[in-house]
């Protein structure tokens, strides 16, 4: 009989279970995992495992049921299935963790002869990304992402960039339909800004170019925007539609390099809530700084999106699950009609769920009654 639990299915279920996942048994005090339970937490082979199990169970005690092999020890699967829970549970009970720094502040521009004068600092900075969690970060005036920058179709802007950072750094627009020097890319329009020098970058934001656009470093750029030199750039419309007017306006960041997964600079439990009240309309502006796609999906509400990149779409349209890919803007509308804490995550699950609970890119859109 104990030839059913050593099935050549078993033993590849077995191989398919990721060594965190082996890693989670062993922490678990599960005493020397046969393989009926690593069967019995892997779904491919939930057969083979009811098959073990229904052997070894004594009369009535399905649900405590453990899985005995000759010469093998016990494995209470009830407890493995506790253990699991209590991590998940945990997770959940600390959202939303507080934690230190904060991305995404709006940055008030200095006024000088009808210029808005923005000043970003690059300095390399410790960064709390989840509760008690600190990792290495390259940050615009020492968040992560860099300060919001909100300004309107027309508006003469100067940034004023300075580099702190230990390596040559340049700011790119991303979105904007800047003149050619202006477009941020050493050795392609400007020389790098060395380490301890400032630049200077002044345009005409464009009439017609409204929307979520993004500023970014495009210098050795993988490290340095997957360590947080990234940042949202605003354009607000000379004449907005009737479709954004609404009650709040979120932005949600992503970003899938040095940190982890990340909304906001943060992984879940320390991601912020989205909040709501009943009836109110919300407006979502999705940024992929990443280097992988993400399909964002909320629950119990859908999505209308309205602007791809900051141009609308033809008509608005309807989804639940978004796909933002790198270097994407998407802005939807939610009208929160479904009162309830909804999830709101990341749908490639590795980047959002493990054995250990949610991770990463979760959060949740909280509609109040
Ligand atoms: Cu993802």
């Amino acid at each position: 009989m104990s030839n059913d639990t050593k099935h050549p299915g078993t033993l590849d279920a077995v191989a398919q279970i990721p060594t965190s996942r082996r890693a989670f048994l062993r922490t678990a005090s599960l005493s020397a995992v046969g393989a009926g339970a690593l069967v019995a937490c892997s779904k491919g082979s939930v057969a083979v495992a009811q098959k073990a199990a229904a052997v070894a169970a004594p009369p009535g005690g399905h649900e405590t049921a453990t899985v005995a092999q000759a010469g093998a020890p016990v494995v209470n699967r009830r407890a493995a299935a506790d253990a699991m829970d209590a991590m998940h549970e945990k997770g959940i009970k600390a959202f939303p963790a507080k934690t230190a720094g904060k991305g995404n502040q709006p940055l008030a521009p200095k006024m000088a002869g009808g210029v808005k004068v923005f000043e970003l600092t690059a300095r390399e900075i410790q960064w709390e990304v989840a509760p008690g969690q600190m990792v290495k970060a390259m940050a615009y005036n020492g968040q992560v992402p860099g300060p919001q920058i909100r300004v309107q179709e027309g508006d003469r802007v100067r940034m004023v960039v300075h580099n702190e950072l230990d390596q040559s750094t340049a700011v790119h627009f991303h979105g904007l339909e800047l003149p050619n020097e202006q477009d941020g890319v050493p050795f392609i329009t400007q020389p790098p800004i060395k380490p301890g020098e400032s630049y200077i970058y002044e345009f005409t934001v464009p009439v017609g170019n409204a929307g979520s656009h993004m500023y970014h470093s495009h210098h050795n750029a993988a490290a340095q925007v997957g360590m947080g030199l990234l940042g949202a750039f605003i354009v607000e419309p000379n004449r907005p539609r009737a479709i954004e007017k609404v009650d709040h306006d979120y932005l949600m960041v992503l970003n899938d390099g040095a940190h982890g997964y990340t909304l906001n600079g943060k992984g879940f439990p320390a991601t912020e809530p989205l909040t709501a009240r009943l009836g109110e309309k919300i407006r979502i502006r999705f940024m992929n700084e990443g280097m992988m796609i993400h399909p964002m999906h909320l629950h119990g509400m859908h999505m209308t999106v309205i602007d791809k990149d900051g141009w609308a779409q033809p008509q608005p349209w309807k989804c639940d699950t978004l796909n933002i890919a790198p270097g994407e803007r998407w802005d939807v509308i939610v009208n929160c009609n479904n009162p309830g804490t909804w999830a709101f995550h990341c749908h490639i699950l590795p980047h959002a769920e493990s054995e250990h609970g949610m991770f990463g890119m979760v959060t949740a859109l909280v509609v109040a009654k």
